[in-house]
Order: structure tokens, then C-alpha cells, then sequence
């Protein structure tokens, strides 16, 4: 019996690409998140057997339950959570950004991962068997201007996922943290410039930043590991970006 694999964020960027590796790997997997066209059309490109759309917000915990509960008996044991769906909003300073924005990321980057993640840990423990891979982000470790409650809600998520790890030793259940630098390919930055797409653009020229491929074939590399493996965090970068000075202002 192929394993099943649950990722969020799955109608588009790494989401829709991770879906398809992990097809390609062998997976049936259910495809998560709001637009259900998008997860139709992953469907078709890939196969009833293959793919199970569910339409779901994972900031409304009702719906979340609900998605879950709806998920026929043979997509119901998953092995597999990709928690990718997340978003960043915004690069103002803390004293002029809009809170309603950082309420957004706290509650899809915080409180939607978490909720999902408390939903299917016990049936994991139960087995005795499975995997969380976790969609952080260099931003959880290296702060930068207009970075605040994203950068933030990554710290949050690299630790939690450490944590993860704490709680489930003596089990055989794996927990890894994704940390990509720059990515293009995806809405990450059409959706934080709110659909300033020349501003989204401009930030990729000549960059040959990440792709969403690369993502996938990370969760792919993850996944494929022995089950005495467990990596705990990994952090990509694209060659053309590095670490520069701290900036000292003077009077
Ligand atoms: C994406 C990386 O540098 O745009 O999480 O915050 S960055």
C-alpha cells in the first residue's frame, strides 16, 4: 500500500511541487488548501489514485476538523505532513505596519501549522510511525528590516519543530525544519507586495534564486532518509545570496 502524505499550501509554489515529487516518489497524497479548483486541476494532472483535493483554510480550526473528518477511510492514515502553507505580508517597519497583516501571519503561520500539526500527531504516536516537515525560513534566523512578525512566526516555527523532536523521543516519529532563502517561482512575494507584481519581479532579477523544485526535491531527500535518520534543520540559500556586515549607525 502506497503511504500518504497531507501538504498545505498545495494549489501553487512549493506546495503544487512538492505534491508532484512526492507523487512522482510513490505517495498518494491529499493536497490542501483553499482554492479547490487549483487542487482539481493537480488532481487531473496527476491522477485520482494519486492525488485527494481538500479544500480547506487552515486558520479556521472548524474547517480544518471538518477537511479531516471528511477524508475517505484510505487517504485517512497519514504518514507524511508537509506543513507548508504560510505567508508573509508586508515589509514596513514595526511602527508602521499593519496589524491586521501581522494578525494574518500569526494566525496561518503559527496558529494554522500548529492546529493541524495537534490534530495528527496522535494518530502518528498511535502508530508509532510518520514525519512533520515544517516550511521555516532563513528569516527565522537572520533578522532584517520589514522582517518583524514574519521573520518572527519562522523562529517560531524552527523551534517548535526542535521541540517536536523533544517531545517525541523514544518514538520514531521525524521532524525537520525547511529554512529556504530567497525563492522565486512562487506568490510568496506578488502576495507580501499585496500585487505589486513589478516589485515582486525586480526582487528576482538576476538572482537565480530557489525554485519551488528545489523545495521539493529537499522534502523528497527528507523523506527518502532511513528511518534512524531524522534531519533537523536545513537551510538553502540560492549561491547569489550571502550575509553582509551588521550596520552600526553613527551620530
Ligand atoms: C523567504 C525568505 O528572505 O524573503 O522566507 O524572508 S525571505
Amino acid at each position: 500500500m502506497k503511504k500518504v502524505a497531507l501538504v498545505t499550501g498545495a494549489s501553487a509554489g512549493f506546495g503544487k511541487a512538492i505534491v508532484e515529487k512526492l507523487v512522482s516518489d510513490g505517495f498518494q497524497v491529499v493536497a490542501a488548501a483553499r482554492r479547490l479548483e487549483k487542487l482539481q486541476s493537480l488532481q487531473a494532472e496527476l491522477g485520482r489514485e494519486s492525488v485527494y483535493p481538500l479544500q480547506m483554510d487552515i486558520t479556521k480550526t472548524d474547517q480544518v476538523d471538518a477537511a479531516l473528518a471528511s477524508l475517505p477511510d484510505e487517504w485517512k492514515a497519514i504518514e507524511l505532513l508537509v506543513n507548508n502553507a504560510g505567508l508573509a505580508l508586508g515589509l514596513d517597519k514595526a511602527y508602521e505596519a499593519d496589524f491586521s497583516d501581522w494578525m494574518t501571519m500569526i494566525n496561518t503561520n503559527i496558529v494554522g501549522l500548529t492546529y493541524l500539526t495537534r490534530q495528527l500527531l496522535p494518530q502518528m504516536v498511535k502508530k508509532n510511525s510518520g514525519m512533520v516537515i515544517n516550511l521555516g525560513s532563513t528569516a527565522g534566523t537572520v533578522p532584517y528590516p520589514g522582517a518583524n512578525v514574519y521573520g518572527a512566526s519562522k523562529a517560531f516555527v524552527k523551534q517548535f519543530s526542535l521541540n517536536l523532536r523533544a517531545d517525541l523521543a523514544g518514538t520514531k516519529i521525524r521532524v525537520t525544519n525547511i529554512e529556504p532563502g530567497l525563492c522565486e517561482g512562487t506568490e510568496f512575494s506578488n502576495v507580501r507586495f499585496k500585487g505589486d507584481d513589478d516589485r515582486a519581479n525586480k526582487l528576482y532579477q538576476g538572482a537565480h534564486a530557489i525554485k519551488p523544485e528545489d523545495i521539493a526535491n529537499t522534502v523528497s531527500w527528507i523523506a527518502g532518509q532511513p528511518e534512524h535518520v531524522n534531519i533537523n534543520r536545513i537551510e538553502i540559500m540560492p549561491v547569489s545570496q550571502s550575509f553582509g556586515p551588521q550596520p552600526v549607525y553613527r551620530d
